[in-house]
């Protein structure tokens, strides 16, 4: 099966046996009758599993090229389970620019718990290698990175991974599974918050793992099943019909951040645009070897480099809305420091191009023009 199919058929084995409903049910239930101890048909408390999510995580499984899925409540509450695989003394060398949420998690939470993070500038494979011991069990990656859009060689540093038995795990928020698939590439994991392109309508916050190893899936599971950051069966329904038109939806951001992009990049009162499809972007050849096109995330500053006019430029946004998240069929504007990476100290910010002057897009899937002449009035 080919992608474009497997988003609508993908993982979809069952019609619903009561009524042949051809979308999964929303099975709104916390617990299943047995008609003696252990005797279920498949499910016995909806913490461990449920139906509607059963088939969102066979979805899931079938894009990323991955023989199991695990959903959860939130993109956090994966990788929470990801880091729970670790004990006091491990390490984890990890990308310095990802997600405020996700260094925050790192560093104010599993670092408590013993275990240590070097966040490095993944741009060659041998710079991670040089921060391996034997006490590392993770490499972390988000590529593109959120929100400085640098792409890391996930096969170079599966090599890493694999020669040092380290566990790879990869961020594939941005990328989506119809731009990038990190288990082909070598990755172990494959995360997603699943609240951005996957959902890709701005209603839902979820998160998501896809792993190929049965005893690594198994673990998670167990993780999962402790800790308990399952998602509800109506938070599953709608990503599972989000994910298919999730080809459709990802080839318009793609257009449309091309054409936004480009746009920036020609105001006279724009000073850097930060986004993959460059040809004179530092890691374009990476990117377009993993993967299918650039994405609709990108960063830019202005000439003026201050917050001040970075505040006054998404003010002035109409089209654009004001907000943290991506990924949703809306445009989105934010202003990194102060909103999404805000919980990231000024100092480690800046050291990785984070500045106050830093605007980041999630361009949507409207008419390009209409996005462009709204940028424009912005900042005229
Ligand atoms: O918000 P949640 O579903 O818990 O996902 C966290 C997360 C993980 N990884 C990446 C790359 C992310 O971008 C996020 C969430 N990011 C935003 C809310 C944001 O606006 O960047």
């Amino acid at each position: 099966m080919k992608f474009n199919t497997k988003t609508i058929h993908g993982g979809q084995h069952e019609i619903d046996p009561a009524y042949g409903s051809v979308m999964p049910p929303i099975y709104q239930t916390s617990t299943y009758s047995q008609t003696t101890p252990g005797g279920h048909k498949g499910h016995q408390y909806a913490r461990s599993s449920n139906p509607t999510r059963s088939a969102l995580e066979g979805s899931l499984a079938a894009l990323e090229g991955g023989n199991n899925a695990l959903a959860f409540g939130s993109g956090l509450a994966a990788i929470d389970t990801v880091l729970k695989l670790l004990k006091a003394g491990d390490e984890v060398v990890s990308t310095n620019d990802l997600y405020g949420g996700t260094y925050r998690l790192f560093t104010q939470i599993f670092e408590k718990f013993g275990v240590k993070f070097h966040f490095v500038g993944m741009q060659s494979a041998e710079k991670v290698a040089s921060y391996i011991n034997e006490n590392t069990k993770l490499i972390w990656v988000e590529t593109p990175t959120n929100p400085m859009l640098n792409i890391i060689d996930i096969k170079g540093i599966a090599k890493v991974a694999k020669a040092n038995k380290v566990l790879l795990g990869v961020d594939n928020t941005f990328a989506t599974p119809y731009l990038q698939q990190p288990l082909d590439l070598g990755a172990d994991i494959v995360m997603h918050s699943a609240t951005k392109y996957l959902g890709g309508h701005s209603d839902v916050i979820m998160g998501a793992l896809i792993v190929k190893d049965q005893e690594l899936a198994d673990r998670l599971y167990f993780i999962r099943n402790s800790s308990g950051a399952v998602p509800g069966p109506q938070d599953c329904f709608l990503v599972l019909r989000g994910i298919k038109t999730l080809h459709l939806r990802v080839q318009r951001h793609c257009e449309n951040g091309r054409a936004v992009a480009e746009f920036l990049r020609s105001h006279p009162k724009i000073d850097k645009v930060y986004w993959p499809g460059f040809e004179d972007h530092p890691n374009h050849d990476i990117a377009r070897s993993q993967m299918k096109d650039f994405g609709g995330m990108m960063s830019f500053t202005t000439v003026e480099d201050s917050y001040e006019g970075a505040v006054k430029v998404v003010e002035k946004l109409k089209i654009f809305t004001l907000a943290e998240s991506l990924g949703g069929v809306e445009s989105l504007a934010g202003h990194p420091a102060s909103m999404t990476h805000g919980s990231i100290p000024k100092e480690e910010r800046e050291k990785n191009g984070i500045k106050e002057s830093l605007i980041r897009l999630s361009v949507g899937i409207e008419d390009e023009e209409d996005l462009i002449a709204d940028l424009k009035q912005a900042l005229d």
